[in-house]
């Protein structure tokens, strides 16, 4: 008999380490690949394996998240027990305090779960980025009648105190789980690998009412899924890991159905967003049946205008190569190559754009040069201006980081404007 699934994700991570980007807004939330925030992948997953019952627990800076659900994943459905729902940190226990931890978020919300009775339940991180069938891990996790179910995959060893490391036997059953160790335990045939938690938990549903419910009542517990539930629950011989590796997606090619990428750093966030505007890129958004979802608002098509030569003797050619243009944008007598336009970008006459993230109502005037750069929404930049030609003009104003050591580039980051311009 197919198992019904409660979809919980926790999307109220921090997400400091890609300051300044997550001032303002939860990591989850902050847009990626022109159109699309980093939940919308995980949203994505849920939805395109049929599990359409999701709620989306937020914590810090949420406003942004929410609006996006809202406007974005009203599944208006009339079929009963279909909805997506950001449910924010509402203090419910009796002590008024913020979600502990992962295993508190859940607990503090536990009512959802009395409430639509399921036989799993599915916690999901919010803030990465991947293609996954879930209704394959959740056969899997059905088959072997276990408690539960950690996705998993093998990553390079040095990373591994990042993560939460499984050991397994032959089956697939974890034999052992460290949350973050220092010492990662290397995969048996695999030099240089262990096995990391994507943090992504298939549940019985009694079961891990019944371990939240324990875990609420010790005061030494950090309510974390990765520091107290999982761990102690490995001697039942009831956790399985779900190698992500076997997860295929249909019709998609298969040598990229191993694509997962933490995007926890500016530098990782800006390599994984530049991958898509590849001619091959390792994470293809095109021509699959794996669509991402996500808001789209009613904007008019990207539009390229100007095609001629300035009485100065200057071209004045709005073009762009390699690159992803999104809605509303107007690149305007400009150049644009390798980069990413966030929908309602405008670049004025005479300016240059090159490997650059822009996201969204980004207005750079006449002049600008703008290299190696991610410039934040509602940004306004005045003409003339020059980024990512002066490491030190760049690190008096703004947000730097190394982008290759060894060829000595650097990554500027510019903030948010908070003091929204209209275009009217
Ligand atoms: P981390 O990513 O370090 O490790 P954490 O910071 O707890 O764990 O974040 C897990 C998920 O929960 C993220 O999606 C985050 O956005 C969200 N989150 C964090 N705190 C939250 C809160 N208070 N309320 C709601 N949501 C919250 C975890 C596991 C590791 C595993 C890695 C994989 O603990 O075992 O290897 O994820 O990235
Ligand atoms: P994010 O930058 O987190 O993606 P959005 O730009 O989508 O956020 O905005 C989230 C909410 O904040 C929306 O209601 C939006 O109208 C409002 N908002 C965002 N920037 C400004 C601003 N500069 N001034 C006033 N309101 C803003």
């Amino acid at each position: 008999m197919r198992k019904s699934i409660l979809g919980m994700i926790l999307a109220g991570g921090e997400g400091t380490r890609l300051s300044p980007l997550t001032t303002k807004r939860a990591k989850p939330a902050v847009p990626f690949g022109g159109k699309y925030r980093i939940i919308d992948f995980v949203l994505s997953n849920f939805v395109n394996s049929g599990i359409h019952s999701l709620f989306v627990l937020t914590q810090f800076r949420s406003q942004s998240m929410s609006e996006h659900i809202i406007n974005g994943w009203n599944m208006s459905s009339l079929m009963k027990g279909q909805f997506v729902v950001p449910v924010p940190a509402q203090m419910q226990g009796g002590d008024k305090r913020w979600y502990e931890g992962t295993a508190d978020a859940i607990w503090q919300n536990i009512h959802l779960l009395q409430d639509f009775t399921p036989d799993l339940v599915a916690v999901f991180g919010g803030d990465h980025i991947y293609k996954m069938d879930i209704s394959q891990m959740a056969k899997f996790h059905a088959k072997r009648d276990a408690l539960a179910t950690i996705a998993a995959l093998p990553i390079p060893i040095d990373e591994g105190s990042r993560f939460g490391i499984i050991q397994v036997d032959e089956d697939w059953r974890i034999t052992g789980f460290q949350e973050k160790p220092d010492h990662p335990t290397e995969i048996p045939g695999m030099p240089g690998y262990c096995l990391a938690s994507m943090g992504n938990y298939v549940f019985d549903s009694k079961w891990l009412y019944k371990s939240l419910k324990a875990d609420s009542q010790n005061p030494d517990s950090h309510h974390d899924f990765g520091h107290d539930i999982l761990p102690p629950a490995v001697e039942s011989g009831r956790l399985y890991a779900y190698n992500f590796f076997e997860n295929k997606i249909p019709g998609s090619d298969v040598s990229k159905d191993n694509y997962w990428r933490d995007v926890g750093t500016l530098k990782s966030y800006y390599d994984s967003n530049m991958d898509l505007k590849e001619a091959d890129p390792q994470l293809d958004l095109y021509g699959s049946g794996w669509p991402i979802h996500t808001y789209n608002s009613p904007l008019p098509p990207a539009k390229f205008v100007h095609d001629e030569h300035h009485p100065d003797g200057r071209t004045r050619i709005g073009h762009a190569t390699n690159s992803i243009v999104c809605d509303g944008c107007i690149v305007s007598g400009s150049s644009v190559k390798e980069s990413i336009l966030s929908s309602e970008v405008h670049v004025h006459s005479f300016s240059s754009i090159d490997s650059c993230i822009i996201l969204n109502s980004v207005e750079i005037f006449e002049n600008c040069k703008i290299k190696n750069a991610i410039i934040d929404k509602h940004v306004i930049l005045p003409p003339g201006t020059v980024i990512g030609y002066d490491r030190q003009a760049d690190e008096s104003r703004y947000h730097v980081v190394d982008l290759c050591e060894e060829q000595g580039t650097w990554l500027t980051v510019i903030e948010k404007n908070h003091s929204r311009v209209s275009k009217d």
